[in-house]
């Protein structure tokens, strides 16, 4: 029956209770918004199971997000969940620009007096699960066939299959958190659901390699012959990536030919430092833009990924999908709390105010940084221009890091 994961719903409410299983929040999807989510709620005394359709190891492996802006950071602390991040992680307190291989710093620190820190995505993920596990907090893992039912009644439910056995949790409210390829965002008719939508005519080809980054703070190079970012997880373990066309197969690029591009992206002392080796991974993502309004529709409510989807330029998606539960958990406290149900009425939009703030800075990034195949001569100019204002002006370089570093929530 049950998957082999220590969670005491795994290993026992499959057997114990084929009638369903009462909950106040259930929640769609493990990642980073729904674990968060989890943590919030039973903190304030409010039960919730979540429902995960892979397994916890495919989970943690995912190689995602690097950058975590100071309000993150501070969530995650408040929540006892911050000792490994702040012994194992880096503070950075500036970025370097490259234009055509000429850089520039902005320095986070003597503009808006913040910084970010440097933290694996995997990690948070890690010490979400682990601090959970050792709770006892009932999380699904292997859920398959997830689907939600009831969302306008007072009691509706998931079902899901494990190993082949069906099953149901009765809640009050269901929280979609299963990311952009989910089944929740779906159960909103479409009607009602408003989509907005940005292609990006390329993607980012990612490599992990066991190597020391080639600086200490990240680099964000524009190119004519694509962008290019210089990122890191520790000492020993970089991540660098290229822009490419959108439908570059990742295995069809050596390694040689990785790092050769590269080098010729990147400042040029960059590029006599850098160390290279073997990729541990290489992977393309799309680049993307992407709002479903509203995040929310009777008793289904929409956090992260499942609503929005940024390009990564930003580093902005999972600070979003965490400002959201931010957000979210606050409204169900005051609605188990008061009985008010006033600011979950109105989560969907206090959580959009700051959804499209992020949109517009990832999709501004983008659009500086990255060779459009279509672009004339006039949006050269403009890049340029962009650049070049943003290197000599410190209004324009307080706003970057201001959205950077993450706006308030
Ligand atoms: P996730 O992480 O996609 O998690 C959703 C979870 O739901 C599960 N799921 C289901 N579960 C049950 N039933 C179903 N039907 C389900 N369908 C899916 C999935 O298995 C998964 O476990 O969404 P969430 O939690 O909203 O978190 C969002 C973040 O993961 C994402 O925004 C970031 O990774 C974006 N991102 C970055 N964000 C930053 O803030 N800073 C960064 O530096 C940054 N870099 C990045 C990134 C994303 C990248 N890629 C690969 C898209 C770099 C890259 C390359
Ligand atoms: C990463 O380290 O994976 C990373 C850092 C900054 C970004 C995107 C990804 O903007």
């Amino acid at each position: 029956m049950a998957t082999d994961r220590p969670s005491r719903w795994n290993h026992c409410a499959h057997v114990a209770y084929r009638a369903p299983v009462q909950t106040k929040v259930a929640i769609v999807g493990g990642g980073p918004a729904g674990m968060l989510l989890s943590h919030l709620l039973w903190r304030s005394g409010i039960d919730n199971i979540v429902i995960e359709q892979r397994s916890r190891e495919y989970v943690e492996a995912r190689i995602r997000a690097g950058v975590i802006e100071q309000g993150t950071g501070d969530l995650l602390r408040s929540l006892g969940l911050g000792s490994r991040m702040d012994r194992e992680g880096f503070v950075h307190e500036g970025i370097t620009i490259s234009n055509t291989r000429a850089p520039f710093r902005i320095d986070f620190m003597s503009l808006v007096n913040r910084s970010v820190m440097v933290y694996g995505q995997t990690e948070i993920q890690k010490d979400l699960y682990d601090s959970a596990a050792g709770a006892d907090w009932p999380i699904i893992f292997e859920a398959e066939d997830v689907q939600v039912h009831d969302l306008t009644t007072g009691q509706p439910s998931v079902s899901y299959t494990v190993h082949g056995e069906q099953f149901f949790v009765e809640a009050d409210f269901i929280a979609g958190c299963d990311g952009f390829h989910g089944v929740t965002r779906h159960a909103i008719p479409s009607n009602v659901r408003h989509e907005f939508e940005r292609l990006y005519p390329f993607g980012w080809m990612g490599v992990l390699s066991g190597t020391p980054p080639v600086s200490h703070e990240l680099i964000y190079a524009r190119h004519p012959r694509g962008f290019a970012l210089c990122s890191m997880r520790n000492p020993m373990l970089s991540r660098y990536y290229i822009q490419c066309t959108a439908d570059t197969v990742a295995a069809s690029w050596s390694d040689d030919q990785f790092w050769d591009e590269l080098r010729l992206r990147i400042p040029v002392e960059a590029a006599e430092s850098l160390v290279t080796g073997p990729s541990i991974e290489k992977s393309v993502t799309p680049l993307r833009s992407y709002v479903s309004e509203p995040m929310q529709w009777g008793n289904l409510l929409l956090a992260g990924d499942a609503a929005h989807i940024v390009p990564p330029t930003g580093a902005k998606g999972l600070n979003l999908a965490f400002s959201d539960v931010y957000y979210l958990a606050e409204a169900l406290t005051e609605r188990y709390s008061t009985g008010s149900s006033t600011a979950l009425d109105g989560y969907g939009e206090r959580a959009l105010l700051r959804v499209w703030k992020a949109v517009r800075f990832s999709w501004w990034m983008t659009t500086m940084l990255h060779t459009f195949p279509d672009a004339g001569e006039f949006e050269h100019r403009m890049q340029e221009t962009e650049l070049s204002y943003l290197a000599g002006s410190p209004a324009a370089q307080t706003a970057m890091a201001e959205n950077y570093t993450g706006l308030p929530f």
